[in-house]
């Protein structure tokens, strides 16, 4: 009986720090090998991963919503936006757009350049779906990320994207200050 209770104890103890580390609080982390750069072809590209997390109940890009994530590319760069859906639950799609206000509740025609969409901007890509887009990013500006099937952008499933005369290198940083 002392054993058992000394043992019912030792879970106790150990039990405490482990309920802490499931509710954890720490930041969505960026991997360096989201963006791969190729100065000479002028192509930066990114992978874009919808509901890569569970954060924002899947409503996020690569583990990270409300804008908190921006890739800044040099104009006239070509980008390519590698998306996949890994929400397992919902449909994404991503489009890229001026940033306005208030947030477009659904598609928006055209997009900020020619070609930088998915297919089936309204209705998503399926759980494990995937599409390459690929655009010329020829005028500087602050642009989104977004997701535009509708209802998601508004919930904060948008990120990013600064095309800059005076960058001399594409950058993904973690923008949530
Ligand atoms: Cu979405």
């Amino acid at each position: 009986m002392t054993k058992l209770s000394s043992f019912l104890g030792g879970l106790l103890v150990l039990s405490a720090p482990v309920s802490v580390a499931q509710n954890p609080t720490t930041q969505s982390q960026i991997d360096c090998n989201w963006l791969t750069v190729d100065t000479t072809a002028k192509t930066a590209t990114f992978q874009l991963t919808a509901g890569l997390t569970q954060l924002n109940g899947g409503l996020n890009f690569n583990g990270f919503n409300d804008g908190k994530l921006t890739l800044t590319v040099p104009t006239n760069w070509t980008v390519v936006l590698r998306f996949a859906n890994h929400d397992a639950n919902l449909p994404h799609s991503a489009e890229v757009v001026d940033t306005t206000k208030p947030m477009p509740a659904g598609p928006v025609e055209p997009p900020a350049f020619p070609r930088a969409m998915t297919v089936r901007l309204m209705q998503g890509l399926a759980s494990g779906e995937a599409d390459s887009v690929r655009f010329v990013a020829n005028k500087p500006g602050s642009y989104m990320i977004f997701c535009a099937v509708p209802g998601h952008g508004l919930a904060g499933m948008w990120i990013r994207l600064k095309v800059s005369p005076t960058e001399k290198r594409p950058t993904l940083v973690n923008s949530s200050t």
